[in-house]
């Protein structure tokens, strides 16, 4: 570690001071140059974009550091409150067309690469997207960050810094094969790495029991395994208001001790590999979304994340108050991103008893009112649940601390419902067993004062169902807290087109305020906006054309319907419904009925968990179908389908703008919110969807009539589980006889026999827990209902404008308001111009 030669805090002249840089064009293009030629040592007749981009990254990093410093002088000045948000995943895509926006310099930096000869987008296509996450709980991690520096608002961001990414998708002959994502592979100009805050990580060995002078029993973990973290800092400005929050990410370090036994056994090769193992725990990224698998890695990671982040967050405090906890609780509150921090409640607990000195009692007074958990999902796959044999074996001073909380707890619930033994196992903490396991979802409840949902209906749900005897305990503890998403990367940047519209009729206070977005109502009645907004939505289509041109080689023409559906490959989502749906539209053109037809472009993409398999057929599917339907001439002016391989954040920013309808079809009840949802609406694309998750409030604020609503309700879908008939159901409805005819018929598998087979059991079988069938014929109505409204343009033009006007309450800054209203009761902070 770097020691300190001097002490900096001597008022000498100050070695910190600078003048302030400036935001110009000549400035940046002045800076541009002294890094390209001085720092990163290339000349004219360099022709590699990667230097270029450096020189012009680390132009706008220098900007963004200097308001970085400002913005934690300001925080220390005014002693504030912090919240932690701890999340195994921030998907935080790119980061120079942010840094651009949020700073205030796109126009500037333009002008100053233009004036050099150099295109700025290309520059921006050049970086590679950070992929540090599956998909919605990461996404939404990362708009959270930015709607809390927008808003002033003390937040750090604590997670990863995975070495290799989510896996990049390829598609071949039409099945997904995954190849690893070495994002780092060219650098990461956005981090900056801070060694002087490493922290060492203890696995395995044993607790042990002491008395001290006092004759005061207390615990100690010894015996263990070391390893290092070492945070990366990643900053995260606000829009145009000089605060700059941080993005902590840990990484997994070798201390430099030998195992000595080891050594002295003579394996010395032994023991310098076991380095190497300690460096994997921060090497990759889970892609498993939605259903835990329980690998000893992933409790390591899991673990890391927590004690790395408890232990910087704690070495701060005890910086300025000693081993006076007494105000602790006060001035910090964590937010566990899902289950997967969770392990911080026991860890919080050991650092304040074993390594701080204070009792069970007032560790878990603090403990228990500093956490706070956020639940993404109700699919009982998806719960994490440890093996206890695990815990012992990995974190046995952590599993001591757990059974004593579970046994507190107990107790309290004795008291709450007299000799209800059964009560009692159903909430336990361990559950028993032949193998017992650690249920991290209740673990979380119990360690916290407040859990939410992520929409309305989806906290509904909890309260009654998953967490119902939770909810009766506590109910004070259960809010709901409705997702949203960032403005500034989903309509400001990504829409600039939009963007110019917008703010020339209402001005540019939309982009901070999206409630104001309310002050278009009245422009879906001016024939004019109609006009300059159709102009831009169909530039935006011309360009997701060429991306899917380019990336597909499939022509989607703009002047069809772009009918999209993007999010990862899950059942439960149902694309299966919506390529059933395709393959319906293929009969039809095939038996002539496209009278007053809305030709289509069908565009599908996300990423299968490797491991799923009915996931990665429904890829082959879609595929497959898609190979047979662009092949046949009688299609040409009716029908293009399209599966986008590698869907990522930077892709969305092309798709999202570009989208005509948004596939909102999830089966009732299993969708938690939803973000992608208000992508689309926020880029004034209308919504086909069920009555689930967050589309249930899109509509709310929508309105019906600017809404396609098809499908059962989550009540509904329950009460048919016990009656469901599929079969019946194919019988009865021509149109889906016909398509699982052509299915079974092997029409769209000629040479590759029986591949499709568990997709059409899946659709026949009456315990299908997604009732494809069910919903298939209401979902083909709807999409019947879409091609009448695409027809009449001015009507679909006047729903596009609503939907855009509408989606105020959608953005994560509305969210981050009501976080902190009711959970973190932060103050937002100004840092100072100077
Ligand atoms: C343990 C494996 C694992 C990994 C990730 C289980 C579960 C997850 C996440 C909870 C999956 C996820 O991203 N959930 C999504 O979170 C979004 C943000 O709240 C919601 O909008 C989506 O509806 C929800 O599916």
């Amino acid at each position: 570690m770097p020691t300190r030669l001097l002490c900096l805090s001597e008022p000498k002249p100050s070695i910190t001071k600078l003048p302030p840089l400036g935001m110009e064009a000549r400035d940046i293009s002045s800076d541009f140059r002294r890094y390209y030629v001085r720092t990163l040592g290339r000349d004219k007749h360099c022709r590699s974009t990667h230097y270029v981009y450096n020189a012009l990254s680390l132009t706008l990093r220098d900007r963004l550091m200097e308001r970085w410093q400002a913005t934690y002088y300001a925080y220390d000045a005014a002693k504030s409150r912090f919240t932690y948000y701890l999340s195994m995943e921030f998907l935080i895509g790119r980061s120079l067309g942010n840094a651009m926006l949020n700073l205030g310099v796109q126009n500037a930096a333009e002008k100053a690469m233009y004036d050099l000869g150099i295109h700025l987008e290309e520059l921006v296509e050049h970086e590679n997207d950070a992929g540090l996450g599956n998909g919605g709980l990461g996404r939404l991690a990362a708009c959270f960050l930015d709607s809390c520096a927008t808003l002033g608002l003390p937040v750090m961001g604590y997670g990863m810094h995975y070495e290799y990414g989510m896996f990049r998708q390829h598609i071949e002959n039409g099945h997904q094969v995954e190849e690893p994502d070495h994002w780092l592979r060219n650098g990461h100009p956005w981090e900056i790495v801070r060694p002087e805050y490493t922290q060492r990580i203890q696995y395995g060995g044993r607790t042990e029991f002491y008395k001290d002078d006092a004759g005061v029993t207390h615990a100690r973990w010894v015996d263990t395994h070391d390893v290092l973290a070492v945070p990366c800092d990643i900053p995260v400005p606000g829009f145009e208001n000089g605060t700059v929050n941080t993005l902590r990410l840990w990484k997994a370090a070798a201390t430099d001790e030998f195992d000595l036994e080891e050594f002295n056994a003579g394996d010395y090769t032994r023991s310098v590999a076991d380095k190497n193992s300690a460096e994997n725990i921060s090497m990759v990224l889970y892609p498993n979304d939605a259903s835990e698998n329980g690998k000893e890695l992933r409790l390591k990671q899991q673990y890391f994340l927590a004690s790395a982040s408890l232990k910087d967050v704690i070495r701060h405090w005890v910086s300025h108050h000693g081993n006076d906890f007494s105000q602790f609780a006060a001035q910090n509150c964590f937010q566990l991103n899902d289950t997967h921090p969770t392990i911080a409640i026991p860890e919080l607990m050991r650092l304040l008893m074993d390594e701080h000195g204070k009792g069970w009692t007032e560790a878990w007074k603090i403990t228990s009112s500093t956490m706070a958990y956020t639940n993404h999902t109700l699919l009982p796959e998806a719960l994490e649940r440890w093996p206890v044999r695990l815990f012992q074996q990995l974190l046995p001073r952590l599993l001591d601390i757990i059974y004593e909380i579970n046994a507190r707890f107990l107790g309290e619930v004795s008291k709450h419902w007299p000799g209800d033994t059964g009560r009692l196992k159903a909430v336990s903490i361990i559950e028993e067993g032949p193998a017992p396991q650690v249920r991290m979802a209740y673990l979380a409840i119990v360690g916290s004062f407040s859990v939410n949902g992520v929409a309305e209906l989806h906290s509904q749900l909890l309260k009654e169902g998953l967490f119902h005897d939770f909810y009766s305990i506590w109910p004070q503890k259960f809010n709901n807290k409705t997702n949203g998403v960032t403005p500034r990367r989903w309509v400001a940047w990504c829409n600039p087109g939009m963007t110019e519209l917008i703010s020339s009729e209402i001005g540019h206070g939309w982009i901070t305020d999206l409630s104001q977005l309310s002050q278009l109502k009245p422009l879906a009645e001016n024939a004019e906006f109609r006009r300059r907004w159709h102009e831009v939505k169909q530039e935006n289509k011309a360009r997701l054309s060429k991306l899917v041109s380019l990336e597909c080689n499939v022509i989607f023409d703009p002047s069809f319907m772009f009918d999209v559906q993007v999010k990862r490959i899950h059942e439960y989502k149902r694309q299966l419904l919506n390529i059933l749906h395709v393959i319906h539209l293929y009969d039809r053109i095939k038996r002539g009925d496209t009278a007053n037809w809305t030709p289509r472009c069908v565009l599908f993409g996300g990423k299968a968990a490797p491991g799923y398999a009915m996931a990665k057929r429904t890829i082959k599917l879609i595929n497959n179908v898609a190979k047979v339907v662009n092949e046949d001439p009688a299609t040409q002016d009716f029908l293009r389908v399209a599966f986008l391989p590698n869907y990522r954040v930077s892709a969305m920013e092309v798709i999202a703008p570009g989208t005509d309808l948004s596939e909102q079809i999830s089966t009732a009840g299993k969708e938690a919110s939803g973000t992608g949802n208000m992508k689309f609406m926020m880029n004034g694309a209308i919504t086909i969807g069920t009555l689930d998750g967050a589309n249930i409030e899109i509509r709310e604020e929508v309105g019906p009539d600017n809404f396609i609503l098809f499908g059962l309700t989550a009540p509904q879908v329950e009460a048919m589980r016990s009656h469901y008939n599929p079969n019946e159901i194919i019988a009865k409805d021509e149109n889906l006889g016909r398509v699982l005819s052509l299915l079974e018929s092997g029409f769209f598998n000629q040479f590759e026999p029986q591949i499709f087979d568990c997709i059409v059991d899946s659709i026949r079988n009456p315990h299908d827990p997604w009732m494809t069938a069910a919903d298939f014929p209401a979902y083909v109505d709807a999409q019947r209902t879409a091609s009448l409204l695409y027809h009449d343009r001015d009507r679909w033009l006047r729903m596009s404008i609503l939907n855009s006007a509408a989606s105020g309450r959608f953005s994560t800054d509305r969210t981050m308001q009501d976080y902190n209203r009711d959970i973190w009761h932060l103050t937002p902070v100004k840092p100072d111009r100077e």
